[in-house]
């Protein structure tokens, strides 16, 4: 049986959304107009602009709450769910030196222009993120963390000569689909290095990826907002110590 949603405001199933968004327009009784209109033509019905605050010469930054009038049915919702155990660092330490009998290498870098560090570093450095110690927590991963602002090329021949076992990518940045361009430039220049069998794991992560895109942009795994370092080191003993 399909279960229906809808979303909650006020009262159970009303339909009530919020919205937030700017205009290249100075705030006047003109701009909150056009807000209103915008957040109607989107189907809010009714569009009441609840906050509207000047943002810098020129533009406002608006808040809209309306009621919607769509469903969402559950059951139809498609997402990419963990396909592996989540394991503890003790177990994953275990698999590795059990399967590769050798420490698992790891090279981690923000790639592009991309200097936003702090998602790559919870996921690597030892201090970890939600109360999960990162990977350099591993005794039998062995994490090169190679920093903000590394080209592909770079990455490439690292990622050679540590005889890397997985590569993993932050991209923060999403302007101009930054993150997408980046991550199949990357991708192409591994296919491009590597025969098949010999390409490392490919991981991408940033706040902003769709999971569903790791096929269309060439890599083996996207991680969204809220990772923690233990999914990641769970994800990698499954596939690599298979
Ligand atoms: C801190 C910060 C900065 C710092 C970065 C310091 C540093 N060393 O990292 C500084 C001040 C340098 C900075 C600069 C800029 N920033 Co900034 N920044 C932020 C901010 C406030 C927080 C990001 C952050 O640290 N989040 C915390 C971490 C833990 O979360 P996370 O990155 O999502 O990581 C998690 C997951 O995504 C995932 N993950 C991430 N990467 C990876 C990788 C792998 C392999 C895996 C498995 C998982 C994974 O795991 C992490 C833990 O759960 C965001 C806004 C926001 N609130 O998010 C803007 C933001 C990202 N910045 C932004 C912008 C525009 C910039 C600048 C261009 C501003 C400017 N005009 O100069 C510059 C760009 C600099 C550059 N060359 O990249 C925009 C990006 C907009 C867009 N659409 O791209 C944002 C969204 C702010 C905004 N709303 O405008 N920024």
């Amino acid at each position: 049986m399909s279960q229906l949603v809808r979303p909650y405001g006020d009262t159970t199933g009303d339909g009530m959304v919020q919205l937030s968004f700017t205009l290249p327009v100075p705030h006047s009784k003109r701009a909150e107009g056009a807000a209103q209109q915008l957040a109607a033509s989107m189907g809010l019905d009714p569009a009441l602009v609840v906050h509207a605050k000047p943002m810098g010469d020129g533009f406002t930054f608006f808040v809209v709450y309306g009621r919607v009038h769509h469903l969402v049915d559950l059951d139809a919702v498609e997402v990419v769910e963990r396909d592996y155990p989540l394991l503890t660092p003790k177990e994953v330490n275990a698999s590795i030196k059990r399967s590769l009998r050798r420490r698992l290498v790891v090279i981690g870098a923000c790639i592009g222009t991309d200097a936003h560090t702090v998602g790559i570093d919870a996921i690597l450095n030892i201090k970890g993120f939600a109360g999960e110690k990162g990977l350099e927590y591993y005794r039998e991963i062995k994490v090169v963390n190679l920093g903000a602002q590394v080209s592909v090329p770079q990455l490439v021949d690292r990622a050679v000569a540590e005889r890397a076992d997985a590569v993993l990518v932050s991209q923060v940045v999403t302007q101009r689909d930054a993150h997408l361009l980046n991550t199949r430039e990357m991708s192409a220049a591994f296919s491009e290095a590597f025969r098949a069998e010999h390409r490392p794991l490919l991981v991408v992560g940033g706040p902003r990826f769709d999971e569903a895109m790791a096929g269309e942009l060439g890599v083996d795994r996207i991680f969204g907002r809220g990772t923690t370092p233990g999914e990641v080191a769970s994800f990698l003993a499954h596939r690599l110590t298979a």
